[in-house]
């Protein structure tokens, strides 16, 4: 049997194989700024890109590796919108090019550059996100045009990226980065990390039993006798009846807000589709999760996006 660790895709292979040079380099100041580039051909790359820039579209800013680059990428494909990624080269510290703190103060990506909206630079992730709905007009699907039903997306929204992205990232670095081996550091971040999700495995698990008590209750009395059902034998030997509704009742992708895919869902799936690399199983210890995460995964424009293929 091959007993390899396969990975659940080139971003996790490719977080796989980082090493300390090509990611959290440890520096002196807080952003990183006074740690010069270390080649100038770097400095040439992102000047000589801000000086030719294309006429239309978005410039997204990112890293190969990088799951918050992806997240951007994933929601600009959701968006249908036209993009062009460059990828930083973090060994060569080009996220701390000056021509790149002048678009995000804080050296990191993502960053995008709107060409549609006189190249306006907007940074953090969750802010871009933001950006992207209001851009794309707010009848969008992933978003809403209510603003009682926006502060609920955005409250998944700032979940995601304060308290469950800094947490994987922190988990990672002191799993594979960090200079010491500290175990009490790497349990905390693994713990925050579960806890984290068992807030959205609840969420989850709680929008499925009131989907299903809804189509119960939609359905009571209209049907006394459900031609869906189909027979099938139990263990003890005796016919039982499976309908269709039990089959698909976890097949069926609930959704953290609105009975609806939103831009609060979709901005999880990158750093879902890495949290194998700190132990975690989504598919053993949150089913939920898991098959929320399937579902997105299997969404065509999300792969083309995780997969680096810019517009369909
Ligand atoms: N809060 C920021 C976090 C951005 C971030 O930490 N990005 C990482 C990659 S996922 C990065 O740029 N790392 C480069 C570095 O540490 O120098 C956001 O959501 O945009």
């Amino acid at each position: 049997m091959n007993t390899e660790k396969k990975p659940i895709s080139h971003l996790s292979s490719a977080l796989a194989n980082i090493r300390l040079t090509q990611q959290q380099q440890p520096t002196n100041t807080g952003n990183g700024l006074s740690n010069p580039l270390t080649s100038p051909q770097a400095v040439d790359r992102v000047a000589q890109y801000r000086e030719n820039l294309p006429t239309e579209g978005i410039s997204l800013f990112s890293h190969r590796s990088a799951p918050n680059g992806f997240k951007i990428a994933v929601i600009l494909s959701e968006l249908n919108i036209k993009y062009k990624t460059f990828y930083l080269d973090f060994a060569k510290n080009e996220q701390r090019s000056p021509y790149y703190a002048e678009i995000n103060p804080n050296a990191r990506v993502p960053t995008i550059i709107d060409h549609d909206n006189n190249d306006h630079a907007v940074w953090e992730s969750g802010a871009i996100v933001i950006y992207l709905c209001q851009r794309s007009g707010i009848d969008s699907p992933l978003w809403s045009d209510d603003f009682i039903e926006q502060s609920s997306i955005n409250s998944w929204l700032f979940y995601q990226a304060s308290g469950h992205a800094p947490m994987i990232g922190q988990a990672l670095h002191f799993r594979y980065f960090h200079t010491q081996v500290i175990p009490s550091a790497i349990e905390r971040y693994t713990h925050e990390v579960r806890r984290v999700y068992a807030v959205i495995e609840m969420r989850l698990a709680e929008n499925r039993e009131a989907m299903n008590a809804e189509r119960a209750t939609s359905t009571m009395g209209n049907t006394p006798i459900d031609c869906s059902m189909s027979s099938m034998q139990s263990d003890n030997g005796k016919d039982q009846l499976i309908g269709d509704s039990d089959r698909d009742y976890f097949d069926t992708p609930v959704w953290l807000f609105g009975g609806r895919i939103t831009v609060a869902d979709l901005s999880f799936v990158t750093w879902n589709h890495v949290v194998d690399r700190i132990g975690i199983s989504l598919e053993n210890e949150f089913p939920e999760v898991y098959r929320w995460t399937k579902h997105m995964l299997e969404r065509p424009r999300v792969s083309r996006a995780l997969a680096g293929l810019e517009s369909d």
